[in-house]
């Protein structure tokens, strides 16, 4: 008769997933025995069930098919939520399977028992037959103890099939149709790869300003209709046309209390990212646009906005006279990073500052970023499993964000570690909370309890997993930064003085 866990693992073949995080104890112990005696499927070993959940993230995100991270019963379940969460608003088929005890035993209190059943909420499908495949599954399964078969055996993964989306496209049509496309701006967030290139010509035919985080992975390539953000900094557009994952910046928060500017989303998850009124298309940002069709273009709008519209110079002359300031080196950088063949950017001040202050010529062959829920946990994990079989990978985090996730690279022995480059901006704490005028009247006490001021060297971090180390302050720092076959972690450190200056 065939065991519980190798049925269970049959369906998951059926359903299109062949790449499995495991992380063991006694409950799951025959399913990570059957998954490791498999041929034909990816395993990939973890011991702490956040970080797998989030490596398991990562994987779905590089090959677009689901990732299963496999847990044992108890708090090891729990561990799996702020991933589950990320992959519910970023729709990615990310599957957690955890092993539990009988069902005689829950609410006993007996050894690692809790509720399993259904803990991640509205936030996971718990059944195949409720899954669309455009999100998480929970899949808990009760074991009891006895014989599981753990002889070599052949895996055969079908093909993954999510359902497909319907949409219309008549609200983008009505949208752009009102007259000349003076006041329209358009905003991108990240966007999944696929939507890249019919982003960019549509955007190329409408011919609109453009505020493009580097998530979107267009931003280098749109040239004179990319714009700064803060062009419209009190001086709102009419209308705005959002394309993908909510945009990082400022902007995009003040349209909140402006509902005099009218909003159009077109993203995956079908929210509209504001609580105010908003229209949205619920639906992959490609189709979409290659439902509309030619765009009746009406007047040449692109001369006067180009007139109008200050510059990036401002912003590039300072780069040049605070070269060391955090700006300055993330300006430098970004430009480095280009050699890459991958870019991840964690949240949240480092994108804002790539948007801000990257270079804008050379587009990054892919880029990643975890936005489904801001989270600054995770990050480092997700890239590991976002990149795990690509050389030249490069990825930058906060300070707090790397030290949040610092098992993340236990994985690095069963990654692609050929030129890849972790950077950690250690600008000494939460400096996003600095920019925020809201907090500028606060007591030092009250700004150090948020900014949560740190001093540590990370060098300790690159000795504990074996990662080659340079630690850079200023700009000359660069000449020595050097990708080689083992992971290479950059420490990058701003001139206080200077940053604050700029
Ligand atoms: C899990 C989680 N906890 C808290 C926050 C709130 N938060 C947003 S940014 C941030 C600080 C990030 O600091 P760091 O990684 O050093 O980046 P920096 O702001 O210095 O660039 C915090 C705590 C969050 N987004 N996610």
């Amino acid at each position: 008769m065939m065991s519980t866990e190798r049925e269970m693992i049959d369906e998951l073949l059926k359903a299109g997933c062949g790449d499995f995080v495991v992380c063991g104890g006694a409950r799951n112990a025959g399913l990570v025995a059957l998954l490791e005696a498999a041929e034909g499927l990816q395993v990939w070993k973890h011991f702490e069930e956040r970080g797998a959940a989030f490596f398991a993230l990562g994987r779905a995100k590089d090959h677009g098919q689901p990732c299963a991270v496999v847990t044992t019963s108890g708090t090891a379940v729990a561990e799996c939520l702020p991933a589950v969460i990320e992959a519910h608003y970023t729709c990615k088929p990310l599957i957690v399977l955890s092993a539990d005890r009988p069902v005689e035993f829950r609410g006993s209190g007996a050894p690692q028992v809790i509720e399993q059943e259904g803990i991640f909420g509205s936030y996971a499908a718990t059944s195949f037959e409720e899954w669309d495949g455009r999100g998480p599954l929970h899949l808990n399964l009760p074991i009891e103890e006895g014989e599981v078969d753990f002889g070599p055996w052949k895996a055969e993964v079908e093909g993954f099939l999510p359902e497909r989306m319907s949409f219309e496209v008549r609200s983008l049509r009505d949208f752009l149709d009102s007259g000349v496309f003076r006041g329209i701006i358009a905003m991108v967030g990240g966007l999944e790869p696929e939507d890249r290139e019919d982003a960019f010509y549509f955007l190329k035919e409408l011919g609109i300003p453009v505020i493009a985080d580097v998530n979107s992975g267009i931003r280098e390539a749109l040239g004179d209709l990319l714009v700064p953000e803060r062009v419209f900094t009190g001086n709102l557009p009419g209308r705005v046309l959002r394309l993908g994952e909510v945009p990082v910046g400022r902007l995009w928060r003040d349209l909140e209390d402006h509902s005099g500017t009218e909003v159009l989303s077109i993203c995956r998850n079908g929210l509209p990212g504001l609580a105010r009124e908003s229209k949205v298309i619920h639906a992959q940002v490609g189709r979409v646009i290659r439902g509309l069709g030619p765009v009746d273009f009406v007047g040449d709008v692109r001369d006067d906005f180009l007139k109008a519209r200050p510059m990036f110079g401002l912003t590039d002359e300072k780069l040049e006279s605070l070269p060391d300031s955090e700006p300055g080196l993330v300006g430098l950088l970004s430009v480095y990073a280009t050699t890459g063949e991958s870019l991840f950017i964690g949240n949240s001040l480092p994108i804002r500052e790539w948007n801000d202050f990257g270079q804008r010529v050379t587009p990054y062959a892919r880029v990643f970023a975890n936005r489904g829920a801001n989270g600054i946990d995770g990050q480092v994990s997700t890239w590991l499993g976002a990149t795990a079989e690509t050389v030249d990978s490069w990825g930058v985090f906060g300070d707090l964000t790397a030290l949040y996730d610092l098992a993340a690279p236990a994985m690095l022995p069963q990654v692609e570690c050929q030129g890849r480059v972790l950077v950690v901006i250690n600008n000494g704490g939460g400096k996003i909370f600095d920019h925020l005028p809201r907090l500028a009247e606060l007591t030092d006490n009250q700004k150090g309890a948020i900014v949560q001021p740190q001093e540590v060297s990370l060098k300790g971090w690159a000795t504990m997993w074996g990662m080659d180390y340079l630690r850079i302050e200023n700009r000359e720092g660069f000449d020595d930064l050097e990708a080689g076959e083992k992971t290479l972690l950059v420490e990058l450190v701003p001139d206080p003085v200077q940053s604050e200056q700029f």
